[in-house]
This record gives C-alpha cells, sequence and structure tokens, in this order.
C-alpha cells in the first residue's frame, strides 16, 4: 500500500489549494494541534496526576497492541528507567518513515505531531486497542520534554527526536538493523504533570491485563530503578496462551472453585469479536469485569447488560426445563445468579461511544444482542454437557434467593427506622462535635483501651472514635443476613451513617448521609493489628466500594520506637524506620549510640494519650495512608488471596495498596 493512500485522512487537509500555501496551512494546524494538547492537557489523557501520568505508557502501549492486533508483532518490552523516562520497544513493521506527499514530511513526524493521526487510516480497519481516550501517540509527544523514537525498518535505524513536541533534529539513519520494529523513548513533562514517579505496580496491573485479553502477546515490564542483590532490574514477563480463560483462573487463585471448569468463549458475531470467560465460586460475591477494546468498563455497559441477561435467562430456562424449581417457594431474581460468579467479558466495537461519569460505559445498543446470544449459546451447551456441575450452580442460586430472604430482615437492623436501633448512633462511639463531614474524621480503633486513649488524646471537635472489638466478621465468606447481624459492622454502618435499601435487589449503600469524609483504620503495627485492618479494607471494598473510590479510607502510622538522649528530658522523638533511629543517633546523640534509650512500641496501648495524639492522630505530624485501588479485579483477587490462611502476605500487601500520603502537610 503506498504511503500516500495511508495518510489521506489527515484532518483539515485541503486538495485544492496550491502546494505552497497548503503546506503552511498544515503546518500551522500541526502546532495548533499540540498547543492545544499542552494548554489543556486533562481534554486529552483526563488529568495530569499519578493517573494521567501513567496513562501515557498506556498510549504508547496500545498502539504497539495495535501493530500485534493486526497480525505483525507479538512482543512489547516496557522499561521504567532511572531518571522515569519510559521505554517501550515492539517487534511490529515499524513506523513507516517514507516522505509523506502531500504534507512533506516524514510519515514518522506525521504520526508524532498530527493529532489522532497514530492509528489506522484506511476504512475497513479500526483501532481496536487504544487508552480510554484514544488520543494517539502526538499527545504522549505534546506532553513529554523529550521523545526519542528508533525505527528499525528497511535493514536500518531511523531515529529522531522531539522536546515539547517539536521535532529538535531531522529524521536521520543512525545504522543498521536484521529486524523491524518500533522504539519510543519519552520524559514526561513536569510542569504538566504534579506526579512524576512511575508506579510499578499499577504498569504491572495494566501490561497483566493486556496479556489476559490478548493472548498470544508477550508483553513485560522491568524497572531500572530497583536492583537486586545481583545488580539485575525488577521484571516480570505477562503472556497467556489461553486468554480470558486463565484471567478468571489468576482472579478466582484464592478462592474454593464451586465447578472445576471455566467456561469460555470466543466468537464474533455481527462483526463484533465477543470473548467471555466465567465460573462460580464458594464466596458470595459477584465479580465480573468488563473491557471494550482493551479499555476497563468500570461502569458497564450494553456489553454487561447483554451477558448478564445471557446468563440469568439460560440458567433459569435449564432449571426450569429440568423441574429443578419445582419445590422452590419463593421466586427468584436475578441478582441470585450472580453469587460467588467470576466472569470476564471482552468486546471489539468498531466505533464504540463511551458515556457515563468517567467515559466507562458501553452506549451501543447492538452490543447487547450479540453478547446475549452468543453467552446463551455456549453456556446452554456447557449445561447440557455439564448435569453436575450445572447441578451445583443451580443449587447455589436457589441457596443465594433463600439467603436473600434471610437477609431482608437482618438488613433492617441498619436502618434507621427499625426497632433495633436506638437513637441510630452505637453506644461505643465518641461522636465529634462538627457536622461538616468535610473535615470529620472517624478512627476506627482496635481493642477498648487503645480506643479509650484515643478518646482522650483526639481533638473532639472532628475526631470521632469507635473502638472496635478484636476482629471483625470476614465479609469475603459471609452471607449477607450473616453481616448485618454481626455487631461490629451495625455500628460501622450506623456510625458513618450509611444505610442500605430495604429494597429486595438492592445492597447498594446510601452515602448521602456520610458523616466523615476521613475515615482512619488505626491498628497496632504488628501481624493481628495488620490482619485486622486487611479485614476492614475488605470490608469496605466489599459493602462501601464508594469510600475507597473516593478516597476516604486512610490507614494511620503509629510510630514502631520512641529515641530520647540519655539523661537529657524533652530529648524524645518518635521514628517509623530504622533508618530514622540512625539519623537520631547521627545528628542528636554526635554519633555516639550509647547515648540512644530506645523504646520500642509494640501496640497502641503502650502510648498514652497525648503520645497518641502527637504521634498518629495530630494532622500536623501525622503520617497518613491513602488506600487506593485502582484496578479492582487486582485487589478482588487479592483480597481472596489475603483473606486465606496465609498471615505473611497482609503486611506487604497492606504497604503496596495504601500509599503515604501527607494530605495534611
Ligand atoms: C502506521 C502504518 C503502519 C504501521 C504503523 C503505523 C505502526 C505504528 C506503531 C506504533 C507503535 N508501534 C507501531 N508499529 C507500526 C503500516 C506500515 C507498513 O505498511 O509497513
Amino acid at each position: 500500500m503506498a504511503s500516500e493512500d495511508n495518510y489521506q485522512e489527515v484532518e483539515g487537509f485541503d486538495a485544492e489549494q496550491p502546494e505552497k500555501k497548503k503546506y503552511q496551512a498544515d503546518n500551522i494546524q500541526v502546532l495548533e494541534g499540540l498547543e492545544a494538547v499542552r494548554k489543556r492537557p486533562s481534554m486529552y489523557i483526563g488529568d495530569t496526576s499519578a493517573r494521567g501520568l501513567h496513562h501515557l505508557v498506556y498510549e504508547v502501549v496500545d498502539n504497539s497492541i495495535d501493530e500485534a492486533l493486526a497480525g505483525f508483532a507479538n512482543h512489547i518490552e516496557v522499561t521504567i528507567r532511572e531518571d522515569n523516562s519510559i521505554s517501550v520497544v515492539d517487534n511490529g513493521r515499524g513506523i513507516p518513515v517514507d516522505m509523506h506527499a502531500k504534507l512533506h514530511k516524514p510519515a514518522l513526524e506525521v504520526v508524532l505531531t498530527v493529532l489522532h493521526a497514530g492509528g489506522k487510516f484506511d476504512k475497513g480497519s479500526y483501532k481496536v486497542s487504544g487508552g480510554l481516550h484514544g488520543v494517539g501517540v502526538s499527545c504522549v509527544n505534546a506532553l513529554s520534554d523529550y521523545l526519542r523514537a528508533e525505527i528499525h525498518r528497511d535493514g536500518k535505524v531511523h531515529m529522531q527526536e522531539y522536546a515539547y513536541g517539536k521535532p529538535t533534529c531531522d529524521l536521520s539513519v543512525i545504522g543498521e538493523t536484521d529486524h523491524t520494529g518500533t522504539t519510543i523513548i519519552f520524559h514526561p513533562d513536569a510542569s504538566i504533570f504534579s506526579e512524576t514517579v512511575y508506579d510499578y505496580e499499577t504498569l504491572a496491573n495494566r501490561l497483566r491485563d493486556l496479556a489476559f485479553l490478548n493472548a498470544g502477546i508477550t508483553l513485560s515490564l522491568t524497572d531500572l530503578r530497583v536492583l537486586d542483590e545481583e545488580g539485575n532490574p525488577k521484571r516480570e514477563v505477562f503472556h497467556s496462551d489461553e486468554g480470558l480463560k486463565e484471567f478468571v483462573k489468576y482472579i478466582d487463585a484464592g478462592k474454593e472453585p464451586l465447578i472445576e471448569d471455566v467456561v469460555h468463549l470466543n466468537t464474533e458475531k455481527n462483526g463484533v469479536p465477543i470473548e467471555v470467560a466465567l465460573t462460580y465460586n464458594t464466596d458470595f460475591n459477584e465479580n465480573i469485569y468488563s473491557y471494550v477494546n482493551n479499555i476497563n468498563t468500570i461502569e458497564g455497559g450494553t456489553h454487561l447488560t447483554g451477558f448478564r441477561r445471557g446468563l440469568t435467562f439460560t440458567l433459569k430456562k435449564y432449571a426450569d426445563d429440568n423441574h429443578m424449581l419445582d419445590k422452590l417457594k419463593i421466586e427468584l431474581s436475578k441478582e441470585d445468579f450472580r453469587d460467588g460468579l467470576t466472569a470476564v467479558i471482552s468486546v471489539k466495537v468498531a466505533e464504540p461511544q463511551f458515556e457515563g461519569q468517567t467515559k466507562t460505559k458501553l452506549g451501543n445498543n447492538e452490543v447487547m444482542g450479540v453478547v446475549q446470544t452468543a453467552v446463551s449459546e455456549a453456556l446452554r451447551n456447557y449445561l447440557e454437557e455439564h448435569p453436575k456441575q450445572a447441578k451445583a450452580i443451580v443449587d447455589k442460586v436457589v441457596l443465594a434467593a433463600q439467603a436473600r430472604h434471610a437477609a431482608q430482615s437482618a438488613r433492617l437492623r441498619v436502618q434507621n427506622k427499625s426497632p433495633f436501633a436506638s437513637a441510630g448512633l452505637p453506644g461505643k462511639l465518641a461522636p465529634c462535635k462538627s457536622r461538616d463531614a468535610v473535615e470529620c474524621e472517624l478512627f476506627l480503633v482496635e481493642g477498648d483501651s487503645a480506643g479509650g486513649s484515643a478518646k482522650q488524646g483526639r481533638n473532639p471537635h472532628f475526631q470521632a472514635i469507635l473502638p472496635l472489638r478484636g476482629k471483625i466478621l470476614n465479609v469475603e465468606k459471609a452471607q449477607d443476613h450473616k453481616v448485618l447481624s454481626s455487631d461490629e459492622i451495625v455500628n460501622m454502618y450506623k456510625a458513618l451513617g450509611v444505610t442500605i435499601g430495604t429494597e429486595e435487589d438492592s445492597k447498594e449503600p446510601n452515602m448521602s448521609k456520610l458523616r466523615y469524609h476521613k475515615i482512619i483504620i488505626m491498628t497496632d503495627a504488628d501481624v493481628d493489628g495488620a490482619h485486622i485492618a486487611t479485614l476492614l479494607m475488605t470490608f469496605f471494598y466489599r459493602r462501601m466500594r464508594p469510600i475507597i473510590d473516593n478516597g476516604y479510607l486512610y490507614i494511620a502510622t503509629p510510630p514502631l520506637y520512641k529515641c530520647t538522649i540519655k539523661g537529657k528530658k524533652g530529648s524524645e522523638e518518635y521514628c517509623w524506620t530504622d533508618q530514622q533511629v540512625q539519623r537520631f543517633v547521627d545528628e542528636k546523640c554526635t554519633g555516639d549510640r550509647n547515648k540512644l534509650v530506645l523504646q520500642r512500641y509494640k501496640g497502641l496501648g503502650e502510648m498514652n494519650p497525648e503520645q497518641l495524639w502527637e504521634t498518629t492522630m495530630d494532622p500536623e505530624n501525622r503520617m497518613l495512608k491513602q488506600v487506593n485501588l485502582t484496578n479492582a479485579a487486582e485487589a478482588d483477587r487479592t483480597f481472596s488471596v489475603l483473606m486465606g490462611e496465609n498471615v505473611a502476605p497482609r503486611k506487604e500487601f497492606i504497604e503496596s495498596h495504601a500509599t503515604y500520603a501527607n494530605i495534611d502537610a
């Protein structure tokens, strides 16, 4: 294909203009395009915080994924370099470097400087992958203070460099090569982004998703900032031969399967490629993850609705046809089919319409029916061929219906109008005076004694204390009615001012009367404390997700040590790490460790109210970690793995899923 044909659809191009004028006009358009991106970056990449920063990588990787999905690449290497620049290397055909006949520049330069020019130009194909906004690699270029493109093509290595979206040199040949491919190296512009440090886990999660979503492609992540004892950088390779089937197994790794199989379909209907995998476990939560063109559709949409309808109708019909519901006295609700369900849905849509608050809800109506049909066909075949597994699933659905019935009365307990609730506030709560949720904080404190200290040490104007006795119920393993008859959990609902509907189908919490915008988990700095913190995080994750999504959940960090200079009153300092202790010795004890009196705190209970206030509760001094769970599938898997028998990984999990946020500074 001639490159002329490839690029004829560059926006704004007018073929009737005289040659010279046309050239200028195109140039202006190019500059205005990238200037617009730099002026209003959020319009193009969502935001300029950590999310936008990572989005740059997704954008470049998605171009390589497209090349792989077109059948020309199977390997994508992502590297975080020492200076937080990123390199993305693929083994595709290489971005074309020949002169663009009409724009008078190399095709590569067009791709890197014209908005939306990076994708495919022939009408028949569509950009299958694509970051959330599908803005193209030129946006990445505009928002980088440095970008280097190296193209291996036609036996030569071609190279060009850019700054702030503008070329700083002409395209040139810098060597010879025996293969083809594209390398993009970029360094985000610190004057645009509020955060410029890449998070390994965030990128790893996205690349892992992409490997499951695009079977056969190998993606790797290397972090040159982190070296092991032998000097090797941190590195992971992601590859899946079985696609979503493996994805579902990966998510359910910590769970007990209800059926051993994963029902897997991979088909195309009316030109819509559809891949779905589903299984059931013995837990009671629903975990459905849906993707459109490799984008996680957090808000769902027509593909998800089609899936649910296909699942519900097919299971219900199978159960009816086989007289499995004849004796059941209660009506089944569509929710009953989803207890213990884990599923991933991936569709590729030529012209996706994204709606909703975060533009992650698919609006295309034509997708609903095709997904429903595909799921119905595959599931019906599976049920007919596997009567034993089919019975296990239907039994579970019936159990869910019965549990839902039992939960209805239990649910009334957390309603203020219910006869169980007195004035609405639990007796153990020490409420704060302020009624302004934005400034109010609720401390969930491990144990009555630490709770007592916290009550004495707090600032009662905006800090409320709710002591929790020991371990709260593991909501991962409990049905609704159990969860809602636990005193500790009912107390949390009441203290927070959160209610849940009395409607049969409603599991959704009503947050409109939420009393606190900071909910702070305060536990001992030991293994039990970490377990309690994880149980609480699981509770919020499963039952009050908006608290986490809004960034309202925090973990307090009591110090591990108190350092004092021997015989010197008022010299004490609290330390959280061994390095801080060493610094205290170096600076305050003039390097003489004999002058150090080191007190190790084992639990919150060892601190008196003043110390607790000073180190852990006072917004001036404390360090809070904000709980952030950006990847729901990964978090879900982690919770079920953690909530198993294995104690050790919990602390590590909290460390890696809560970022130090000096939010009070
Ligand atoms: C346009 C046309 C062709 C390939 C590409 C773009 C391409 C883009 C990227 C971005 C990252 N990796 C990439 N690999 C390829 C087709 C070129 C041809 O016909 O040979």
